[in-house]
């Protein structure tokens, strides 16, 4: 979500701004803009929808100056226009934010009673007039920073630049990632080391509450008490190429291509193929203690949470609740002894799993990760970092994240089950057997492409498209009609295939295409059944399963997608492949702008 890139350097900055907000592009965004600060004076493009708007208006109009600051924009509080759109100018001051500030309301009325005007109806302007304000009471740009800062409650990531002091780029986080890049001479701000790649390696991930005064020669990091302290500077190892979609014709599609390769190479970091066992990394803490689970998580990943508790339930017997993270506080959980909190975040970002995770340490627990992004704020935070190995994943609706996610939390579940002593050396040497076949299987699913993409016209003309799963295929069923919405824009439902009859039969008719995902097994026969009440009414069925599944209820179905024979522990990360490849080429088809959906953000860095 949103992203800021801020340059001091050498000669002019506009095209690297451009360059640093087009490696940002993927978190999602519906305005940009950029300002420079030369002789004296702001200079600002900026424009509503994408950056080819944004690129257009500088060619038209080229910005000059060597240092500036450049903003995607996804809205919280005013629309996607102009006027709203980041920098911001209030005076001496340029800003760009991400995030919210909550108290932006009180912050305005204070400013507007003092006789103030504001242009746009962003919270982020409160920020701007507030060090405005504060550097006509006489303070120096770095101090009026510092004494705004304490003012703002939300989340956020700043960057800031000053009229009259074009060597100064003052950055600050509280709940939003920033970090500084180190250059020869030159140095950057960006919402990641992705947007800084090809400006350099050199990194310092700011803390929560940090603040970083830049110039060229010099950055000094202050801590949330403004003390002077040193962040370590890292190789970031982030590719100066710009991501780029090989033979495909979107990312989500290169991602969902790339799964087999990606969940083999996460799973190769859990399994120990001599000694036939599955891994976690070293920890402190002893599984065989951990009596509760709580998971918590969004979107897409929060079905891999709901996945993991019939893991780790049927495996270890542990009981697991599963919470949405922008729920979890506010029903003010109960928290017992013994209990091991787990995040799922692709990014490590999002701001309602950061928020839940700090509650979590707060009320005591041990904390485990599911995160793709190893430098991210929840990695740094979480007491085990159970890494995924999905590379950058650019499409805004995730794909390989979410294999690669269950991957681990089916490592997660095996060793807790192991700890409990619920698990014989035979049984898990035959689960490790199990995942070791996932990628072949997972090529063999995706050598079913052309099919699905041939079902694709037959569903992009729905309004209303439901999907049927029981067992862990009820939360694939969920991620299945979760994907089709982002991208293809049709309303979708997921259901327990049992519930059908409990209030979604009254939807079926001949229009509603049903996707069933039924893998052969002991939840089959039950499944069908449901799939055949269904049909009764009407319904045009795709059905999801193997040749077993098609042979007994392929019939009278408007298609039907056959996956290679598994085990049912592996079913969902097979299954999650026809499920993406539908929604896709259904997408596709209707023409959607699959990689950036309309509304949509990759990193929620906002509650
Ligand atoms: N709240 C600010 C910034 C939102 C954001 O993070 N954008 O990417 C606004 O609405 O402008």
């Amino acid at each position: 979500m949103c992203g800021i890139v801020g340059i001091l350097g050498h000669g002019p900055v506009a095209d690297r701004l451009l360059d640093g907000l087009k490696r940002l592009e993927y978190r999602g965004y519906d305005s940009s803009g950029m300002c420079t600060v030369h002789d004296g004076q702001f200079d600002r493009r900026r424009a509503p929808g994408k950056l080819a708007n944004l690129a257009r208006r500088l060619a038209e109009d080229p910005l000059p100056g060597d240092g500036g600051i450049a903003h995607t924009r996804w809205a919280t509080h005013g629309a996607p226009t102009e006027d709203n759109a980041h920098p911001h100018i209030v005076g001496d001051v340029v800003l760009v934010h991400n995030g919210i500030i909550e108290n932006f309301k009180p912050l305005r009325d204070e400013l507007i009673a003092e006789g103030r005007q504001f242009l746009s109806q962003t919270d982020t302007e409160v920020v701007a007039h507030l060090v405005d304000r504060e550097l006509s009471r006489g303070f120096k740009p770095k101090e009026a920073v510092a004494n705004v800062l304490p003012r703002l409650h939300g989340a956020f990531a700043l960057g800031v630049m000053f009229k009259s002091e074009p060597d100064l780029l003052i950055g600050a986080r509280l709940g939003a990632p920033l970090t500084v890049g180190y250059g020869d001479g030159e140095n950057f701000i960006g919402s990641d080391a992705l947007a800084l790649a090809p400006l350099t390696q050199r990194i310092a991930y700011l803390e929560e509450g940090d603040w970083a005064v830049v110039t060229r020669a010099h950055v000094q990091v202050y801590d949330k008490n403004n003390e002077a302290v040193e962040r370590p500077i890292v190789n970031s190892g982030a590719s100066g190429q710009l991501m780029d979609k090989g033979n495909h014709r979107h990312f989500m599609q290169k991602e969902i291509y790339e799964q087999p390769v990606v969940v083999a190479q996460t799973l190769r970091s859990y399994l120990r193929p001599l000694e036939e066992q599955v891994a976690l990394p070293d920890m402190e803490f002893d599984l065989a203690g951990v009596e509760r689970v709580a998971i918590v998580a969004c979107g897409t990943a929060y079905y891999v949470g709901m996945i993991g508790k019939y893991w780790i339930e049927q495996l270890a017997r542990i009981p697991v609740e599963i919470d949405f993270a922008s729920e979890f506080r506010y029903r003010d959980p109960v928290f017992t002894p013994n209990m091991l909190g787990v995040v799922i975040s692709q990014s490590g970002e999002t701001a309602d799993t950061l928020a839940a995770l700090r509650h979590m340490k707060e009320s005591g627990l041990t904390t485990g990760g599911i995160i793709n992004v190893p430098t991210s704020s929840m990695a740094r935070e979480v007491d085990l970092l159970l890494p995924t190995h999905a590379g950058p994943e650019i499409g805004v609706a995730s794909t390989k994240a979410f294999t690669c996610q269950l991957a681990v939390m089916a490592a997660l579940a095996v060793n807790l089950a192991r700890a409990k002593g619920k698990l014989t050396a035979e049984e898990e040497r035959e689960i490790v057997h199990h995942l070791r076949e996932v990628p072949e299987a997972m090529s063999h699913a995706l050598g079913h492409d052309a099919e699905i993409e041939a079902i694709a016209p037959k569903i992009a003309a729905a309004r209303d498209v439901l999907y049927l799963g029981r067992g862990p295929e009820y939360p694939m069923a969920l991620e299945g009609a979760l994907k089709l919405k982002e991208i293809s824009y049709i309303h979708a439902e997921g259901y327990a295939s049992g519930e059908m009859k409990h209030g979604p039969i009254a939807l079926i008719d001949d229009s509603v295409p049903l996707i069933v995902i039924a893998p052969s097994g002991p939840l089959f026969d039950k499944t069908v059944s449901n799939m055949q009440e269904a049909q009764a009414r009407g319904a045009q069925v795709v059905l999801i399963s193997d040749a077993e599944g098609i042979a007994q209820a392929g019939e009278n179905t408007i298609a039907t997608i056959e996956m290679p024979k598994v085990h049912p522990l592996i079913a969902p990360l097979v299954y999650a492949v026809p499920v993406q490849l539908l929604a896709y080429h259904v997408a596709v088809f209707k023409g959607t702008d699959v990689d950036q959906p309309r509304n949509l953000a990759k990193s929620v860095t906002v509650e």
